[in-house]
């Protein structure tokens, strides 16, 4: 059957599932099955017969992992040590709930737990023998925030001094997106001088993450650049594999597994293992197991490095040079939302690899909302912000994306001026959307069309057959072209550039040029009960808009509008195929 599809952008940010029993296993088996799930190189494994042969000069090393200051912390039974859960304490509930709303999750708690607290290495066996090269390149991280918690802000820079190999850490640049905390100026100046690597950059005015992230961009003097959210904790060992892989190709984006750091209890949990940063329709970012009879099928080990269509987006390490080159993020993406389906869509068809490197684990707190405000409503911001996407990214498929946000195809999205975007897709000599479905994400379900072929009066079994410039019920003839149409994403009724269409005034069906901008042409389609134009100016009954059904009339063979009537089976259509599930 067919549903209707409500809007469906995600309203809140995206929660993640810490490890489930149950997997969601979906049935793309087949479609997996024609493309590289994993990379092809596989890390180098230290083995016996290899540690002899292994020395600095050959290239390759030892993970560096006995620079990690917290595997015996300062204060084993502090709250949270080990990244274990934190009670409340008896009687602050009401300190935790107050302060809550300072970042969307339990500050409170946060604030309890040491700084640099130790975190449970939770790598797949295997990682700690890894090895990386000893010349990997050195990276810059940045780290954007708008107004932050304390004490998060501090583990997350902290959790980078503490694991990472201090030579292959550039700096760290801090960019302050225009915050209004006091505590985030002279203390946080004062705080962070204490090491020389920690530079912090304001902003004079709030510009959302993804400008701030440019800001950072261009002030970075690494190899590489390292993206990370202002409330994450860096597990052991994170860094050199992701460096790793931009090292063996510069086109690679390399994104850890990033786990949670619960919003209530602070605790720092594991995922599951072979998932993909995958998106549904309308572009709404998720993760997706691969299913284990795949995983079984492929041989994929648990360190394995797992590619995907798309990248969650706060957390990456991609090569500098190759992100100026790809023209970075689009600038004129505001405040929050759709750049990581951006960079994804750019880095695939533009010649690169998004990958998950399973060796690499980066602990993030997922919250239910942004703590911070939009300086515009915040749906219409992430809207706009895929809008712009969409329309320099999807090609003929962007109707699938307008089509799944039903309020998206009448609103007229001002998504402004796009022409650069455009440009440098040519330039940079891009493939298209459709090579994009067919390499990299074959398990998306983007039909071109809604539903197709015969369109079929369900009360009188005739079907709807072109005759010049209008339309006629006739005995049905599958194999004739005359009874042919598309029903598109736009809500258009297509057969081939001709689109059915009510006359205004009279109730008659003719054909019309199409044009997926003309709202006078448009069918919503439910199910498989009625045909019936959108509310629009020219059908108007005196000074009211009336709903209105398409109608068929078999003595007479044709056809018209006519106010819609539940009860009326002459009122029900069905395509012969339909494309959704
Ligand atoms: O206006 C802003 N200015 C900022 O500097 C808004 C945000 N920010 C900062 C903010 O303080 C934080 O450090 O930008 C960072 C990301 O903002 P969050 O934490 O509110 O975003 P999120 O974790 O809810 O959302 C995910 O999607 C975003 C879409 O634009 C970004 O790509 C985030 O980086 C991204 N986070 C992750 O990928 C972590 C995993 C969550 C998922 C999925
Ligand atoms: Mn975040």
């Amino acid at each position: 059957g067919m549903k209707n599809n409500e809007a469906s952008f995600s309203s809140l940010a995206l929660q993640r599932a810490a490890v489930s029993q149950t997997n969601q296993a979906l049935t793309e088996g087949q479609e997996l099955g024609k493309i590289n799930l994993t990379a092809k190189t596989r890390p180098a494994q230290l083995n016996q017969s290899q540690t002899k042969a292994l020395s600095p000069e050959d290239g390759r090393m030892h993970r560096v992992l006995r620079i990690d200051a917290t595997l015996s912390p300062r204060d084993p039974k502090a709250p949270g040590q080990f990244g274990r859960p934190v009670v409340v304490p008896h009687g602050k509930e009401k300190e935790v709930e107050r302060r809550w709303k300072e970042g969307n999750f339990n500050v409170y708690l946060s604030d309890l737990i040491p700084v640099d607290r130790a975190i449970e290495d939770t790598r797949p066996a295997g990682c700690a023998e890894q090895l990386v090269h000893n010349n990997l390149p050195t990276t810059s991280i940045i780290m954007c925030f708008v107004d932050e918690v304390w004490s998060t802000l501090l583990r997350s820079v902290h959790s980078v001094l503490n694991r990472s190999p201090p030579h292959l850490i550039k700096e760290i640049l801090l960019v302050d997106d225009f915050s209004t905390k006091d505590y985030l100026k002279d203390n946080l100046d004062k705080y962070m001088s204490q090491f020389p690597k920690v530079r912090i950059l304001r902003l004079k005015e709030r510009h959302g993450l993804i400008r701030a992230r440019l800001a950072g961009a261009q002030k970075a003097t690494g190899d590489v650049l390292t993206f990370l959210d202002s409330h994450v904790e860096c597990n052991i060992g994170w860094l050199e594999p992701l460096l790793e892989r931009v090292y063996l190709s510069r086109k690679k984006v390399a994104c850890p597994v990033i786990e949670v750091i619960n919003d209530k209890d602070m605790s720092y949990m594991t995922v599951d293992n072979f998932q993909r940063g995958i998106f549904v329709w309308p572009m709404n970012f998720g993760w997706r197991t691969i299913p284990p009879d795949v995983v079984a099928k492929n041989k994929i080990k648990e360190t394995d490095i797992i590619r995907c269509p798309v990248m969650a987006g706060g957390l990456f390490s991609i090569d500098k040079n190759y992100f100026f080159e790809l023209g970075t993020y689009d600038p004129g993406l505001d405040v929050w939302g759709g750049e990581n389906m951006e960079l994804s869509f750019k880095v695939w068809m533009c010649g690169g690899e998004i990958e998950i490197v399973p060796c690499s684990r980066v602990g993030h707190i997922f919250r239910n909302d942004n703590p911070y405000s939009f300086p515009k409503d915040r749906m219409k911001t992430v809207e706009r912000n895929l809008g712009r996407v969409a329309e320099v990214w999807l090609d003929e498929y962007k109707e699938l994306f307008y089509g799944h946000g039903d309020h998206l195809i009448d609103q007229g999205l001002d998504v402004g001026n796009l022409t650069q975007q455009r440009e440098l897709r040519k330039k940079l000599k891009c493939k298209s959307f459709k090579w994009y479905l067919e390499n990299v994400f074959p398990d998306l379900k983007a039909p071109i069309v809604r539903a197709s072929g015969v369109l079929i009066n369900v009360a009188l079994g005739k079907c709807i057959s072109i005759r010049n410039t209008t339309a006629i019920l006739e005995d049905c003839d599958g194999s004739s072209q005359l009874q042919q149409f598309n029903y598109t994403w736009l809500r258009l009724i297509k057969h081939g550039a001709w689109c059915l269409a009510p006359v205004p005034d009279n109730g008659a069906l003719r054909l019309h040029l199409c044009d997926n901008r003309n709202k006078g042409l448009r069918w919503l389609h439910k199910s498989t009960s009625v045909f019936r134009p959108e509310l629009v100016n020219h059908i108007v009954f005196g000074n009211y808009h009336q709903l209105l059904c398409l109608e068929g009339d078999f003595t007479q063979k044709t056809l018209k509008v006519a106010p819609c009537d539940p009860a009326k089976p002459d009122q029900k259509w069905k395509f012969e195929n339909y494309y959704e599930d």
